[in-house]
């Protein structure tokens, strides 16, 4: 396995850089985001990929629907770059925090594409904080969705976070979970290994 890392929106990024150095060196990482800005300040090992931005839809209003069709769209015009990117790569890994417009849309078409381009796929993804109550149902029907794609889904759920680092600061209580998540990512991998030895042993 030669796994292509793909964070998408401000948290797939973010879990990007917390796991980057804990992956073994022939990872390869492409962030996607409508935030420029934030792609600018990646290390420039990572590839980008910028979604058109969506400034002047006002987001958790009717126009809703409006968002997530653009965010959908741009990612589907940016397939062909995708496929540049991933050359000798046969696998992908795709973070990213739903509710988010970014997180929840983006994601979905890239799963689907990730999927038909046969590439081995699992996507992992956060759960929102209880206090993000708009974003609460983008990220259930988001969650919903990838998991009718028939890949594998795994969940951080965010509200997890203020019992698991009570005395830290928010940011530090983030980065220290999204370091965490690596270790599902890891138990993940030793449990594809475990049934692809099992399989040799019968
Ligand atoms: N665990 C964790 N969760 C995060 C982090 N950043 C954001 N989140 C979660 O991810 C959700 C989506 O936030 P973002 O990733 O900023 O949103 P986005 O995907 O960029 O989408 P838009 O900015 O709306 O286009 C938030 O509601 C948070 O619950 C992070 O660093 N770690
Ligand atoms: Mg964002």
């Amino acid at each position: 396995m030669n796994p292509m890392f793909i964070g998408v929106g401000g948290c797939g990024i973010n879990l990007l850089e917390a796991w980057k150095n804990g992956l073994p060196e022939s990872s390869a990482f492409i962030g996607v985001n409508r935030d420029s800005t934030r792609l600018k300040n990646l290390d420039g090992q990572m590839k980008t990929i910028r979604l058109l931005s969506a400034d002047h839809v006002d987001v958790w209003s009717e126009e809703l629907s409006t968002a997530e069709m653009q965010v959908k769209a741009s990612m589907q015009m940016n397939f062909t770059q995708v496929n540049a990117f991933m050359d000798n790569h046969d696998s992908v890994v795709i973070l990213a925090g739903l509710g988010g417009m970014t997180g929840s849309w983006a994601t979905q078409v890239l799963a689907e594409y990730c999927i038909a381009s046969r590439w081995s796929a699992v996507v992992m993804v956060t759960t929102p904080f209880c206090f993000e109550r708009k974003r609460k149902h983008v990220a259930i029907e988001a969650l919903q969705a990838l998991k009718s794609l028939g890949c594998p889904v795994i969940t951080y759920d965010n509200q997890d976070i203020t019992k698991l680092y009570p005395n830290c600061s928010f940011s530090d209580a983030l980065w220290r979970a999204n370091k965490g998540f690596l270790n599902s990512y890891r138990a993940y991998i030793g449990e594809l290994k475990q049934g692809g030895d099992n399989e040799c042993r019968q």
